[in-house]
């Protein structure tokens, strides 16, 4: 009964939300950890394989002892950012495949479409309907602490995914990627790099994230922090909301106001990176290993590292979308009534074209390069 409640008021939900306007976001200018930190993992995928075969064999004797029914699944809601790029897709994908009835679960799953007003209510809906659990990703890093105190009023567990929160602590865990420290990694890759194709001087543009994202906040820091330390001229930096059309609008403008200025355009997502090639190449600026202007982005996602290995984008800074089993594990030593590691880190790789810089350093830590490969491609997310 609880779980068609809960379908219906889904359903209602998401032609509610699908009827809300578009984006609204507000900015911050702290990205300062969650002071929720105490302890600190990194993401191993055996555990998490663990994590799903244990809750398989848990539910195997579950069906043993004839007992499964509706009731005995965890009711777990979910409030996506939306689904602005690759990177979402394969995110919303591995939660809905550990969150499954045969894994024990049901997924209520809301597309918030980048809209962050919509993102509060798909939470609020989540307690109305006594959900078991609530999962995050967080569109924009504040405004937060209001919900999030109803959330614990009503005992629902919140887990944080992806993006962090920065106005309140109030959650149980968040499983996500170091934003700043990709920043940091791009920003001292481009400076081997252009060390080592002897170029002297960097003229940047950049295509932001969305306004007020974690990921926009911790990428652009990182970045920065390098730009300065090298005194690089940044000549502009706008919001393309993570998406191709917002990358391709963002830079026919630039190639407008900028033409013949700049060498070095820094996307903060493959799907930005796309429109911006797109925009590029209609006004006749050649990019690439073989080209004037340097591309980088982040994501890493397929069909990124596909134009990493054609040589169109110089290097790509992953994020591992695959949190869900991680999350999982949270969910199951929740359950046990263990308190789970509250932050847990995803593993990731820094892929380029070849191995003119094969390693860099960032704060005196030595980083790898991952040169593209095709078993790398047609494993990749
Ligand atoms: O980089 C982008 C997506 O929050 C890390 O959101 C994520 C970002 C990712 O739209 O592609």
């Amino acid at each position: 009964m609880k779980k068609f409640l809960a379908l219906i008021m889904a359903c209602a939900m998401v032609l509610s939300l699908a009827a809300c306007g578009s984006s609204s976001s507000s900015s911050s200018s702290s990205t300062e950890e969650s002071e929720a930190a105490e302890t600190t993992t990194v993401a191993s995928e055996e555990e998490a394989e663990e994590t799903i075969a244990a809750s398989e064999s848990a539910e195997d004797e579950d069906e043993d002892s004839d007992s499964e029914s509706d009731g005995d699944l965890i009711v777990v809601g979910f409030a996506q950012v939306g689904h602005e790029s690759d990177w979402r897709t394969a995110s919303t994908q591995s939660c809905q495949e550990v969150f499954t009835e045969e894994n024990g679960y049901d997924l209520i799953f809301i597309d918030c479409d980048q809209d962050s007003a919509a993102q509060l209510e798909a939470v609020r809906s989540f307690i109305e309907q006594d959900v078991d659990y609530i999962i995050i990703d967080p569109i924009v890093s504040t405004g937060w602490d209001t919900v999030l105190t109803e959330c614990e009023d009503a005992g629902i567990p919140v887990i944080v995914i992806d993006r962090t929160i920065d106005d309140s602590t109030n959650y149980a865990a968040w499983v996500g990627s170091d934003f700043t420290a990709e920043g940091l990694a791009a920003g001292e890759w481009l400076n081997a790099y252009a060390e080592a194709m002897g170029i002297e001087e960097l003229n940047i543009l950049v295509i932001e994230g969305t306004t007020g994202s974690s990921a926009q906040l911790g990428r652009t820091e990182g970045f920065n922090e390098i730009a300065e330390k090298y005194g690089w001229t940044i000549l502009d930096s706008q919001d393309g909301d993570f998406t191709e059309s917002g990358g391709q609008e963002v830079m026919e403008s630039f190639c407008k106001s900028y033409e013949g200025q700049f060498n070095v355009v820094i996307c903060q997502n493959d799907n930005e990176a796309f429109g911006a090639m797109t925009a590029m190449d209609n006004a006749g600026v050649t990019y690439g290993v073989n080209g004037d202007v340097i591309l980088i982005s982040f994501d890493a996602c397929t069909a990124g590292l596909e134009e990493v290995q054609a040589g169109n984008i110089n290097a790509d800074f992953e994020c591992n979308p695959l949190a869900a089993p991680f999350v999982e594990e949270v969910i199951q030593q929740l359950e046990a009534g263990e308190t789970p590691e509250q932050e847990v880190y995803m593993e990731e790789h820094w892929y380029t074209y070849d191995d003119t810089v094969s390693t860099f350093e960032v704060n005196g830590e030595t980083q790898e390069v991952t040169v593209v490969t095709d078993e790398i491609v047609d494993a990749q997310y």
